[in-house]
């Protein structure tokens, strides 16, 4: 068995040496996040090809107490796929387990390994005639493991749900190294506890995901995009009932944007225009879709658009008229994070509040902000159909100098509202302290009691969530 000395070199007997990367030129993407919060340090960053592999390399990490920090994309927004700055830890990157290993149409499932780039599973089941409905802005180079381990929510879940909702069954390599074979395509299954959701949203933590059975879904025949102007988050909110109750399943994602968010990614995003002759306030991005191509889905939209604007609800839409104007009105949504980047630091908030209580979460937390920061930039966003707000502010020329106060801030009115302080990103390292603000004694002793059984050495991804 291994020791701290031959680890490295037993690894890469284990996976290959062009597997094992240790100089600071080829380590360096996978040791800082795509936020540039955080940089840590690695023994070496692994990538294995194949479970038995992962399994091995695990088996040799628990005889060395060596750390493992589990990693697909590298667009974590809380720090959680990187390594501290100890130096004693694995990174295992999944990226090349990246094999779609089945389509089963008449299940309406796929088998996939975790490190297959989300985008491309969109492809390959629309080459087989089927939708993979999970999108969101990293779609081009965050991957299913990741999705899995921090059940990513993204633009469709009002139609299709969270990640959790997406996943039949799972194949994890344990913190001690076995294989659990559970790639189940059942859709009922009450054999006990069910697994896979200890998995799922644990940020890898519980263990390692090497691959997933996954739902698909019929691909929609039809789309109606509008970008729908309104004064207030509370007209947002009317529009969103008013929307829900029209089009039910067919409402796809409603998402909400401030002002200064479409103005972010005027200014930083190439090829980017106003779609609106006049600037509103608050603007609200609807999609629907239908299965059946005769749906006069456009008209039924347009219909509703003008009840909303009788009832005061809209100000102003556009509706898209072709693929290309449904592509432009998203990018006005989807490059928000990337144009925030370039902007400078801002401190994030990545929050649920239930959907009603919305329109007064903006309105107190807003005041309270602005009394005490009277330069800060409310940069906020989101999806307004599953009440998770990106509430991020952005204090010019201070970084994140205020960042502190200003979490204590959003967060007591989280709390105030009946929220909670991670939506969709997970907890990762930057949230870590703050969880235990906000759940219970009795949730967080459940939780650290699960991460003991199942990982008693603290070697999967330590330092995040627990
Ligand atoms: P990583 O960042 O590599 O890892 C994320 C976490 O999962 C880490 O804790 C890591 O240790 C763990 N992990 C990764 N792979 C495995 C595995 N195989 N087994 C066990 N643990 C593993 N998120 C949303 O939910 N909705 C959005 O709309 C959204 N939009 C985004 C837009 C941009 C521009 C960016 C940069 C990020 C966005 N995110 C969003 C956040 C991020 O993309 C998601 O959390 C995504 O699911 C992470 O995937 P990844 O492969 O990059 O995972
Ligand atoms: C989104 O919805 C992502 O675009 C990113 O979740 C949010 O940048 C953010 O804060
Ligand atoms: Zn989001």
């Amino acid at each position: 068995m291994s020791t701290a000395a031959t680890l490295v070199d037993d690894i890469k007997k284990i996976v290959g040496v062009h597997a094992v990367l240790t100089t600071p030129a080829d380590t360096a993407p996978y040791l800082t996040d795509w936020r540039r919060s955080y940089t840590g340090t690695a023994l070496a960053v692994v990538r294995p090809a194949n479970t038995n592999e992962v399994a091995e390399v695990v088996k040799r990490c628990v005889a060395t107490n060596t750390p493992i920090v589990p990693q697909g994309g590298n667009t974590s927004m809380v720090g959680g796929s990187v390594p501290d700055a100890t130096g004693r830890a694995i990174v295992l990157s999944l990226n090349r387990m990246n094999h779609i290993r089945s389509i089963d149409t008449d299940n309406d499932t796929a088998i996939v390994e975790a490190g297959v780039i989300l985008q491309n599973l969109q492809a390959a089941a629309g080459q087989a005639g089927r939708l993979f409905p999970l999108s969101l802005a990293a779609e081009g180079s965050c991957t299913i493991g990741g999705n899995l381990s921090t059940n990513a929510g993204g633009t469709n879940v009002l139609r299709y749900g969270n990640t959790r909702d997406l996943v039949l069954g799972l194949e994890v390599v344990t913190p001690n190294g076995e294989i659990w074979h559970g790639l189940s395509g059942l859709r009922k299954d009450n054999t006990g506890y069910d697994l896979k959701h200890w998995f799922i949203g644990a940020e890898g933590t519980l263990g390692i995901i090497t691959a997933a059975v996954l739902k698909l879904f019929p691909i929609p025949q039809k789309r109606a995009v509008a970008l729908v102007a309104v004064e207030s988050p509370a007209h947002a909110l009317k529009l969103l009932n008013r929307m829900k109750y029209a089009f039910a399943d067919r409402l796809v994602g409603l998402e909400l944007m401030a002002r200064v968010c479409v103005d972010l990614v005027l200014r930083h995003i190439p090829n980017t225009r106003e779609p609106f002759t006049e600037h509103h306030a608050w603007q609200v991005l609807i999609e629907l879709n239908d299965s059946r191509a005769d749906a006069p889905l456009g008209d039924w939209l347009e219909a509703e658009l003008g009840a909303a604007f009788e009832s005061g609800e809209a100000t102003d839409a556009v509706i898209a008229a072709s693929e290309a104007q449904i592509n432009a009105l998203w990018q006005l949504r989807e490059e928000i994070s990337e144009a925030q980047r370039l902007e400078g630091k801002n401190v994030k908030h990545d929050i649920s509040i239930p959907i009603s209580r919305i329109p007064a979460f903006i309105e107190k937390c807003d005041a309270a902000l602005m009394n005490t920061f009277p330069n800060i930039s409310l940069v906020c966003f989101g999806h307004l159909g599953d009440g998770n707000l990106h509430y991020n502010c952005g204090l010019p020329s201070q970084g994140l100098a205020n960042a502190e106060a200003i979490n204590q801030i959003v967060y007591d009115h989280v709390d105030q509202f009946g929220g909670s302080i991670s939506a969709e990103h997970g907890i990762g390292q930057l949230k870590r302290i703050e969880l235990t603000h906000h759940k219970s004694p009795v949730a967080i002793a459940m939780m650290r009691q699960l991460k003991q059984a199942l990982d008693p050495y603290n070697l999967m991804n330590p330092g995040k969530v627990v």
